[in-house]
């Protein structure tokens, strides 16, 4: 075994990758990923304990989010910069070390290792998943780790628009410090990994605050899908701040932006669909990018995951480019804001200019835009039709796409539930679905997309909204089914937000993680209700009677 993971839901053979990542991650960019995690995990008890003398370190917290944010499935692939990330925790660890008033007694190897470059390979064989031995010890660990990480990814797209809670930091930061306890118990990670799931609420809600306050809430959109007659740039992932800078430099130089997968909901915020060269959505979802991008032309920008690593005679390899937690080794990365200045994505658009228009592989438009502003302000049309049986059920169909062949149940279950009911969705596994005519309820799409994975907060609001509005105790007792597909990390940590919410019956697929051991699973079973799925017929079924 020269790698061991099994962080996302691909994983091989459903129990984890060993020789190489079914995503493409080498052994060696996974060997030093868990590294740098064992290195964050120590600067995490560092700050935890400097917190309690007031001298917490804000160049620490930033430090966490970052590291956490790299190691998410499909967001970097380059093993020198995570190397050199590395180097830079060691440093601040020590850095942190020496600001302690105390030497603590039981610091874990996670603190009191520091190792040089020629150590690196050897130690991160010793750190990763597998240094916890008792499976099911390992298997809440890794849950709550792979939460945490998803939270990261979060908590910097709203750092980057300049919105920070300094309670998630808190949080992220003692959670990791007790991941590092070898004595830690399964009945204490349990509540751990709930609380894990609070503040994956905590930090939905300030990312969704931070991006309405800037570009405004999102309204119903209809999103061209088509191509333009001018060169344009592609910009892939999650974060705002680097469409919003992209769109202002690309301005009036003839170069058009279309976005991709993740980058769709871009299109629904008034202050990012005022630009005129926004021009559509490109390609379906991010594991389709290696068609999409052979024919999209022009540069592709990646600001987060999931990145496909390009073959190496793909002809758009040389046209990609990354920036923040992404990274790409053979990628030009564009480095981060400096003195309040943007980021410069000048050779970006010089590249756009040589490079031939897209070319359009299909036309039309989808519609999106309905995040908890805009639903509740047709809350009367969506309270009457359920009132009036026009709306039997709502399908909380949020999270993730993905390759596997099983996926092909989404799409088939969009089609075959009943026309009296509505999808809500939310991140990128509505590529499952949206662009079936599935028609409306009264004018009210059948399938009403919120934006991006964490704005399946809006639809955890809408949820709560709706119980308030048919007075009922219980958030379980609105018609509603949760059928969530999941991939990355950051569905783990809306999973654990939905359980924090109380939602129960949460039907998880294409498959099971495959770091859940039988015996959390079966905690997650008798607690919560979550189950997996079966075939489209059977489980519309048993979601309708329920
Ligand atoms: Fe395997 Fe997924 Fe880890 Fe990639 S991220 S190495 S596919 S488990
Ligand atoms: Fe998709 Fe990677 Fe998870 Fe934000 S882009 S949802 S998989």
């Amino acid at each position: 075994m020269s790698m061991f993971c099994f962080q996302c839901q691909e994983t091989a053979k459903g129990t984890g990758c060993e020789l190489m990542g079914v995503c493409g991650k080498t052994p060696e960019v996974s060997n030093i990923q868990d590294l740098l995690l064992f290195v964050t995990r120590g600067i995490a008890v560092y700050n935890d304990k400097l917190r309690k003398e007031e001298k917490a370190s804000k160049v620490a917290d930033k430090f966490i989010v970052d590291a956490m944010f790299i190691s998410i499935t499909n967001a970097n692939f380059d093993f020198e910069a995570i190397k050199n990330k590395v180097k830079e925790g060691l440093l601040l660890k020590s850095e942190l070390a020496g600001l302690l008033n105390f030497s603590p007694a039981d610091l874990p190897d996670e603190c009191t290792w520091n190792g040089d470059e020629s150590t690196f390979m050897d130690k991160a064989l010793e750190v990763g998943v597998l240094r916890t031995k008792d499976e099911d010890v390992r298997s809440l660990k890794e849950l709550i780790h792979y939460g945490l990480k998803g939270m990261a990814a979060y908590a910097e797209h709203a750092y980057n628009l300049d919105e920070t809670d300094d309670e998630v930091f808190i949080f992220m930061q003692y959670a990791l410090a007790e991941i590092t306890r070898t004595d830690i118990t399964v009945a204490e990670l349990i509540p751990l990994a709930l609380e894990t799931g609070q503040y994956g609420v905590q930090v939905m809600a300030l990312l969704d605050s931070a991006n309405t306050g800037r570009f405004g809430n999102p309204e119903i959109t209809e999103v061209n899908i088509g191509a333009g007659k001018n060169p344009g740039i592609l910009i892939s992932g999650h974060d705002l701040r680097d469409i919003e800078e992209l769109l202002q430099q690309t301005e009036g130089t003839g170069v058009d932006v279309y976005t991709h997968s993740e980058m769709l909901p871009a299109h629904y915020y008034p202050h990012l669909k005022k630009y005129k060269h926004l021009v559509g959505n490109y390609g379906g979802a991010w594991w389709q990018q290696k068609e999409d991008f052979e024919s999209f032309n022009g540069p592709v920008l990646f600001t987060t995951n999931c990145i496909v690593p390009p073959s190496r005679n793909a002809s758009y390899r040389g046209r990609i480019f990354t920036t923040g937690a992404s990274g790409l080794d053979g990628a030009k990365h564009i480095p981060e804001r400096k003195n309040g200045q943007q980021k410069d994505f000048s050779e970006i658009i010089e590249m756009a200019k040589t490079c031939l228009p897209p070319k359009e592989i299909e036309s039309g438009t989808i519609v999106g835009g309905f995040a908890h502003a805009q639903v509740m302000a047709l809350a009367d049309k969506v309270v009457d039709a359920v009132k009036t049986g026009a709306i039997k059920k709502f399908f909380v169909m949020a999270g993730c796409d993905g390759r596997m062949k099983g996926r092909n149940y989404y799409t088939d279950f969009a089609n075959e539930l009943p026309k009296d009911t509505v999808i809500l969705t939310a991140g990128c596994a509505k590529y499952r679905y949206n662009k079936l005519p599935l028609g409306d309820i009264g004018g009210i799409p059948r399938v009403l997309d919120a934006g991006q994975c964490n704005d399946s907060y809006s639809l955890a609001i809408i949820a709560l909204k709706l119980k308030e509005v048919f007075g009922l105790e219980d958030i379980n007792d609105l018609p509603i089914a949760f059928n969530i597909a999941w991939y990355e990390q950051k569905a783990v940590i809306v999973l654990l937000a939905l359980l924090h919410l109380g939602v129960k019956n949460i039907h998880l697929g294409p498959t099971l993680p495959g770091f859940l051991s039988p015996n959390v699973a079966k905690v997650l079973v008798e607690n919560f209700g979550i189950g997996g799925i079966s075939t489209v017929e059977e489980d519309i079924e048993m979601f309708l009677a329920g």
